[in-house]
């Protein structure tokens, strides 16, 4: 029997945010490996030193599985993910490991820069010049991927699962609208039973979080 782990999210996000905290990873991969958990939160707002020792940036989301506690999403999915079917063997896992860095350092950033410029800082002259660097990387992860369904060789690894929650904001926003290919890789991954739940939760999660504020503020 799977021992239960801990994700802590946030307490509270705006509703733009819905559906993109960096946690509905970690539950993504955790209802793919069908492990239990609970979910804690920390405050958004006034950031303690417990949650500074535990995640340097004051970030989310974090893991505790028994006496290990970890940050960093990417980290998070990497150690879940050993010894199970998101992780493939022998060279196949060295070229998960690559496709997730990938993910993490060739893709997230330029999708960051650009919704960071749009979404936060309403900055449309920049998020123009970042659409355009976003959109040539988008298209050659298309080039990447061919004529595969998965990142590495037939299976669904954690890389897909990582890249196509980067690639949900961009489908979103119709950057994959001349991009099939990469639109389809999305559809995929996120048309998996254990997307759909995870998702559920999470957005439950959140509308709980909004039902609490307006009691609050009642
Ligand atoms: N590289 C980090 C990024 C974490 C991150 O950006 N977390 C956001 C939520 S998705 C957050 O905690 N935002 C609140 C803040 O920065 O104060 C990871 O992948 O875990």
């Amino acid at each position: 029997m799977p021992t239960k782990v801990t994700i802590t999210t946030l307490d509270w996000v705006p509703e733009f945010a819905h559906g993109y905290v960096r946690d509905i990873r970690i539950r993504w991969a955790l209802e793919e490996i069908g492990r239990p958990y609970d979910v804690d939160t920390v405050p958004v707002q006034e950031k303690t030193p417990e949650h500074f020792s535990r995640q340097p940036f004051g970030q989310v989301p974090m893991l505790k599985d028994g006496d290990l506690s970890l940050f960093e999403s990417g980290a998070i999915l990497l150690h879940l993910s050993e010894d199970t079917a998101l992780m493939p063997v022998g060279d196949d896992r060295a070229r998960t490991v690559q496709w997730l860095i990938a993910g993490l350092n060739s893709v997230e950033p330029y999708m960051m820069q650009w919704a960071i410029a749009k979404f936060f800082d309403e900055d449309e002259a920049a998020a123009a010049r970042f659409e355009k660097s976003l959109r040539e990387r988008l298209s050659m992860l298309q080039d990447a991927l061919a004529e595969r369904d998965w990142l590495v060789d037939r299976d669904f690894t954690v890389a897909d699962l990582f890249m196509a929650d980067i690639l949900r904001i961009p489908a979103a926003n119709g950057m994959l609208d001349d991009l099939p290919k990469l639109a389809a890789y999305v559809e995929r991954a996120t048309a998996r039973p254990a997307f759909g739940r995870a998702m559920t939760d999470h957005m439950a999660h959140w509308h709980a979080a909004d039902a609490k504020k307006a009691a609050a503020s009642a």
